[in-house]
């Protein structure tokens, strides 16, 4: 697919929950642009003349606006076009619990050496909230009803994360409702799109040479 100067340029980090949501958004509404996969401990100058808090993702739209929050490129693109509704299961009061409270017990769980307290302690306070997502699940499959949407792409990378420190741990959880939950996701075709491996950026690199996830809607079923 060729890329041209009206297309947006996505910065971003393969393994990043914040990119992950980013990208899951951009490639269910089927958003063209190029995707720029960085080094974090090597931020291309462009990104950073972009956007200078330094963090991934971060978008640069064609007329030069410059997304550098992930929630807002997630609604960005979905304002663009929607076609799983996802708009309509935005539920910023989960998301903001997940981004806060559940994100620093993920960081202090999975890098103890990082925090004061211990890790285990963290395990236990993140895990408040996988049984809150669990009940949330129970008799529904995704986070605002039957079908997935925005909170769901928001959070299950974070889950992911948290699920991977220790999985034996994790996948002995009285949670079915929250395993069956990430292992669809993890399962679907939308996540594949986006985990595809790209080669770092270089600005020498031809606009040409990758792209966005695409995908057409429906995909993530099979
Ligand atoms: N609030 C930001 C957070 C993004 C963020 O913290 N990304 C991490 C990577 S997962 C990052 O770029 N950290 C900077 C670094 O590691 O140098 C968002 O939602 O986009």
């Amino acid at each position: 697919m060729m890329v041209t100067p009206t297309d947006p340029v996505l910065y971003s980090f393969r393994r990043c929950p914040y990119a992950m949501r980013a990208r899951l958004a951009l490639a269910v509404s089927g958003t063209r642009g190029e995707l720029r996969e960085v080094k974090l401990s090597a931020k291309p100058q462009a990104m950073l003349d972009a956007s200078t808090k330094g963090t991934v993702p971060v978008l640069v739209l064609p007329g030069g606006a410059v997304l550098d929050e992930s929630l807002d490129i997630m609604r960005w693109a979905l304002a663009n076009r929607d076609p799983e509704g996802w708009l309509a299961r935005d539920d910023a009061e989960l998301i903001a619990m997940n981004d806060g409270p559940f994100k620093r017990d993920l960081d202090c769980y999975k890098y103890p050496e990082y925090c004061s307290a211990d890790a285990r302690a963290h395990r236990e306070s993140g895990l408040a909230f996988l049984r809150e997502i669990d009940g949330r699940l129970a008799g529904v499959g995704q986070l605002c009803g039957p079908a997935r949407g925005l909170t769901d792409a928001a959070i299950m990378p974070f889950v992911r994360q948290f699920a991977a420190v220790d999985r034996q741990w994790f996948s002995a959880l009285p949670l079915p409702h929250l395993q069956g939950w990430l292992a669809g996701h993890l399962a679907s075709g939308l996540f594949a799109t986006i985990m595809a491996r790209a080669t770092t950026w270089s600005p020498d690199d031809s606009p040409l040479a990758v792209t966005l996830p695409q995908l057409s809607p429906g995909d993530w079923r099979s």
